[in-house]
C-alpha cells in the first residue's frame, strides 16, 4: 500500500489541517497518513467529521487520538451534537516520539480498522452512518508528509 495508489493526495499540509474527503467514504476505501511524531509530543488527533463547522462543532464519526504522556494509549471516540460519547481506550501505543509512522484507516461496512506501520491496531465500530463523513482533520503534536485517499476499486 502506498500513497502512489491514491486517487487524491495532500502533501506536506500545515498542522492543523482540515480538508474534504473527495467523494466521501465507502466500504473498502483507505486513508493513508504518513508523518512524524515530534520529540516532545503529548498527543495528536485524526478526526473524520461531518463537515468542518466549528460553531456549532461538526459531528465527529471517528476521533483517533494517540497520547504519549502518562500512560501511553490510543483514545477513540465520537462527538455527536457537541458531546463526546464513551471513550474506547487501547493501552498500547505503536507511535514513538521522534519517529516516522504510516497510519492506514480502512473503511469497513461496520467500522473503521486502523493499522500503524503495517500492523493492525484497533477497530472502531460506526456510531454514525458512514455517508455523513466528508471531512478529514489532523491536529496536535504531529508533522504530516502525505495524506492519500485510495478508492475501493
Ligand atoms: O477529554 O477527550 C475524546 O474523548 C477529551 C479531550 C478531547 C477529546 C476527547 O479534551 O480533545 O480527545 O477534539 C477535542 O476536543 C480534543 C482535542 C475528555
Amino acid at each position: 500500500m502506498s500513497v502512489a495508489n491514491a486517487k487524491h493526495t495532500v502533501l506536506d499540509p500545515g498542522i492543523p489541517y482540515t480538508g474534504p474527503i473527495p467523494g466521501g467514504l465507502h466500504p473498502g476505501e483507505i486513508i493513508i497518513i504518513q508523518g512524524t511524531v515530534p520529540p516532545e509530543a503529548d498527543r495528536f488527533q485524526v478526526d473524520l467529521s461531518s463537515g468542518c463547522s466549528t460553531k456549532p462543532r461538526s459531528d465527529v464519526a471517528l476521533h483517533f487520538s494517540p497520547r504519549f504522556s502518562d500512560s501511553p494509549r490510543v483514545v477513540c471516540n465520537s462527538l455527536l451534537q457537541e458531546e463526546w460519547g464513551k471513550e474506547e481506550t487501547l493501552h498500547q501505543l505503536p507511535y514513538k516520539r521522534g519517529a516516522p509512522f504510516e497510519t492506514i484507516i480502512l473503511v469497513h461496512k461496520n467500522g473503521f480498522k486502523v493499522a500503524v506501520n503495517g500492523t493492525h491496531l484497533l477497530e472502531y465500530k460506526h456510531r454514525t452512518p458512514l455517508t455523513r463523513v466528508d471531512t478529514f482533520s489532523i491536529s496536535g503534536n504531529v508533522r504530516v508528509h502525505a495524506i492519500g485517499y485510495i478508492p475501493n476499486s
